[in-house]
């Protein structure tokens, strides 16, 4: 056995879910790559925002509106230094990672490819990342293209000479797998595809809530994350693209509050970020991922990373002893992010999920929105256990047991 990670029982404290029984026993919570739970502070930030400040923002002069307004903008602020954006204009709020990328697909896609034009994605994309290809595919002809994916679980490099070529336009990956837990090397990724002219989008849903991410130091062109996978709401989500690109795009959405003045025949737009705001925006959602930031950023993303990833080692070790449990991604914990994700042999993955259930252990059995890296696999289906940084040792040796019961139960 590996020796067991330290503890942060602090963490696990400042979470009131974390508090709850489940059966009468302990929820133990290892579903953290779905959606996050909240501290108490981020709970605090949202009531204290409807029950003191509540007002709509940008339309007002009166006092509520100003405080409104001045919270909002001020998460973006948080926004911008826990990315490192350049400017605080390059980031859009919008609802969620999937937003973001349709975002990025209707705005500048549409308007800068052509039929024939090459977007490279991956066989490992969650259909956040593939269906909104998909779509732009049917309505303007573009091609797609996909890095395979290895047995490992990793991202097939040799194919790139081949796939990349100056068709391709766009490169758009998973910064992290929700599946695999394979951290991409991105950097590699980008500086290749700008070698063919091509612009670099990443899907850092499952990146960006777990470790440092500085978008000018990746020297990347788009970003898109989730607020509620990262310690904030649902309801909210970052589009981040560099201010050039960004003010050379259309807006995706029409309405109130992006534009500068309308006419009945002639409208111009308002300024970044609010040309990409349209309509009354997720207020409290915001303020409520600021505080998360707040909370993350005090722990600080690299302490974060490095507790995951123990706990992860230390799952691998313990999840390696149990005999018909096949692992997908990478075997080794410093190439991957705080999620294992297995089969167990004789066992359905639903079966697994609903035997630990019983022992109040929550985690993801399906195909994690991720059919065609199933598909790769052979598989429709597969369970899945992630962390975060409320997480301790002990959770982890209670879903080993869970797993042995699981197979007592079911598999023959
Ligand atoms: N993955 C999971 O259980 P939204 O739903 O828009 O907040 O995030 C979409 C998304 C995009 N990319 C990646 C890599 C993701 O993991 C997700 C969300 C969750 O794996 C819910 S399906």
């Amino acid at each position: 056995m590996a020796s067991p990670p330290v503890d942060q029982s602090g963490w696990r404290a400042d979470f009131p879910i974390l508090q709850r029984k489940i059966h009468d026993m302990p929820l133990i919570y290892l579903d953290s790559a779905a959606s996050t739970q909240k501290p108490q502070r981020v709970l605090d930030a949202m009531t204290s925002f409807y029950a003191q400040h509540n007002s709509n923002v940008h339309r007002g002069i009166h006092t509520l509106s100003e405080e409104a307004t001045t919270a909002y903008e001020a998460a973006r602020d948080k926004v911008t230094s826990f990315i490192n954006a350049s400017s605080r204009q390059e980031v859009v709020f919008t609802r969620n990672t999937t937003e973001s990328i349709n975002l990025l697909a209707q705005s500048w896609a549409r308007a800068n490819l052509r039929g024939g034009d090459v977007v490279l994605l991956s066989e490992m994309e969650h259909h956040a990342n593939l269906v909104p290809w998909q779509l732009l595919r049917q309505q303007i002809g573009i091609e797609l293209r996909f890095i395979p994916v290895t047995d490992e679980g990793r991202l097939e490099l040799e194919a790139l000479d081949a796939l990349l070529d100056e068709r391709v336009k766009l490169l758009s990956v998973a910064h992290v797998s929700n599946v695999l837990g394979t951290i991409n090397p991105v950097e590699l990724l980008i500086a290749r595809a700008h070698g063919v002219g091509a612009r670099v989008h990443l899907d850092a849903a499952q990146s960006v809530p777990h470790m440092p991410v500085d978008v000018q130091a990746l020297n990347v062109d788009f970003l898109s994350f989730s607020g509620h996978k990262m310690c904030g709401p649902t309801g909210i989500g970052i589009f981040w693209g560099r201010k050039a690109l960004l003010n050379a795009m259309p807006p995706f959405l029409g309405g109130g509050d992006m534009i500068s003045v309308v006419t009945l025949d002639e409208v111009t737009w308002a300024d970044l970020p609010h040309k990409f705001e349209a309509g009354t925006p997720s207020i409290a959602e915001a303020i409520g991922l600021g505080a998360a930031i707040d909370y993350l950023s005090e722990i600080g993303m690299a302490t974060i990373h490095g507790h995951e990833q123990a706990l992860t080692a230390y799952a691998l070790e313990a999840c390696a002893q149990i005999d018909g449990l096949q692992l997908l991604g990478p075997s080794s914990a410093n190439e991957r992010a705080g999620l294992l994700t297995f089969t167990l042999d004789g066992v359905h993955p639903h079966d697994i999920a609903a035997t630990l259930d019983e022992r109040a252990i929550a985690i993801r059995a399906g195909h994690h929105c991720a059919q065609p890296l199933h598909a790769r696999f052979g598989i429709p289906a597969s369970a899945r256990a992630s962390f975060y940084l409320y997480n301790e040792a002990w959770e982890i040796d209670a879903l080993v047991e869970g797993l042995e019961e699981a197979q007592r139960l079911y598999a023959f």
